[in-house]
């Protein structure tokens, strides 16, 4: 029975590839869901970015009730300050992997505390672009158990 991981990426992630290229890469969110896609075998992949805190929850909320899998969750610039995407993410039940391409902790300090780490399974952070389809990779073997 193939399984549905939701990956969900938060504010200017659509302007991945021209954005900040020396600290997100030049790989476009397109190339970035096609990766997740390639990563995911038979498994299904749900693939959204938005640009709005409300709607990020109304997709974890979506998430839940669809029975995802496995969430894998950029959360952009919420990551350090959306107290309504922490709370969304305390109701899931299943797997959590939270993704930044960068390194935030050799960033800037605001960049350095998390709210939705205390709701991950793991955290990737670092690898860049290719830090996606490893989490994908990642949540299969979590789901596999
Ligand atoms: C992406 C962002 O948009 C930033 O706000 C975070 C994260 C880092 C990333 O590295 O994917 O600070």
């Amino acid at each position: 029975m193939p399984r549905c991981i939701h990956v969900l990426n938060g504010p200017n992630l659509n302007r991945l590839g021209k954005r900040e290229p020396a600290i997100y890469g030049r790989t476009t969110l397109a190339e970035v869901e096609a990766m997740c896609r390639a990563a995911a075998g038979e498994d299904e992949i749900v693939f959204r970015q938005t640009n709005h805190e409300g709607q990020l929850v109304d997709w974890i909320h979506e998430a839940i009730d669809t029975e995802a899998a496995g969430i894998v969750i950029n959360p952009a610039g919420l990551t350090f300050r959306s107290i309504p995407v922490l709370d969304a993410l305390k109701m899931v039940a299943v797997p959590i992997i939270e993704l930044h391409i960068s390194n935030i902790h050799k960033r800037d300090a605001i960049y350095h505390h998390s709210l939705v780490s205390a709701t991950a399974t793991a955290v990737i952070a670092g690898l860049g672009a290719r830090g996606y389809p490893t989490a994908v990779r990642a949540m299969r073997e979590l789901i596999d158990g």
